[in-house]
């Protein structure tokens, strides 16, 4: 078992996907600032895509880090029918195969019906146009996003006759847990979208480690430090 966390997979999709995952379709955030660099695994709709990870090294735990893209409407929790179709809730979800389930929440990217996630009570959102206070469990839209607005998709609402606006938003996500397996499929999951054109994801900086012990955040900040330290050692010698 290895003494500290070791990484055991990093992809940002920025080239060749592999077979390891189930769905390998790429998109590009399509603002311009980006200029076509800003590659992601996507978009999807009320699908699964799976991460297989075979002959881990062995460990007690695993933690799983990424960037979640949520682009468009999504509606959080408003589940009013529009023609018969309801609009929400909106949900986002990852769960180990055979394992537990390590987020399942509704997401909004500016509908005022808010959403379930919060990385904690009262934490912050960078959609600063919607302030109500909502029923316990509520959320405002966008709490806890790393980005509001940043990738550059945009959306009309014909229902409310808005004109076109930037709509995504960007979670870092982390999440550690107990498992020992030498074999890992992590389901990646969403439900109760309308169509990619209204509400799509996608999935960027994906990393998995295990640890023979659960490892605080601030020990994977050192620990990442190391490798890259571990890294210029190496380059150097094979340089002299
Ligand atoms: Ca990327
Ligand atoms: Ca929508
Ligand atoms: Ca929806």
């Amino acid at each position: 078992m290895p003494a500290s966390a070791a990484t055991v997979y990093t992809n940002d999709f920025q080239g060749t996907i592999g077979s390891e995952w189930s769905d390998t379709s790429v998109a590009s955030a399509p603002n311009p600032d980006y200029a076509g660099t800003r590659l992601f695994l996507g978009e999807f709709g009320n699908e699964t895509v799976s991460l297989s990870l075979n002959g881990l090294p062995a460990h007690g735990f695993t933690t799983v880090s990424f960037s979640l893209y949520l682009i468009r409407s999504w509606d959080g929790n408003d589940t009013t029918q529009v023609n018969g179709d309801p609009l929400g809730p909106d949900t986002w979800s990852l769960g180990v195969a055979g394992g537990s389930t390590l987020l399942s929440a509704t997401f909004s990217n500016g509908n005022p019906a808010g959403q379930s996630y919060a990385p904690s009570p009262g934490a912050p959102s960078c959609n600063t146009g919607y302030n109500a206070v909502y029923p316990a469990g509520t959320y405002n839209p966008m709490t806890g996003a790393a980005e509001c607005y940043s990738l550059g998709y945009t959306f009309t609402d014909p229902v409310n006759n808005r004109p076109e606006e930037w709509m995504d938003s960007v979670y870092n996500l982390s999440f550690t847990f107990a498992h020992n397996s030498s074999d890992l499929v992590l389901n990646f999951s969403a439900s109760g979208l309308q169509g990619l054109a209204d509400e799509s994801w996608g999935l960027d900086n994906m990393q998995v480690a295990v640890a023979p012990v659960p490892v605080p955040p601030a020990v994977w900040l050192f620990g990442s430090g190391l490798l890259g330290l571990v890294g210029i050692a190496r380059r150097k010698a094979r340089a002299l």
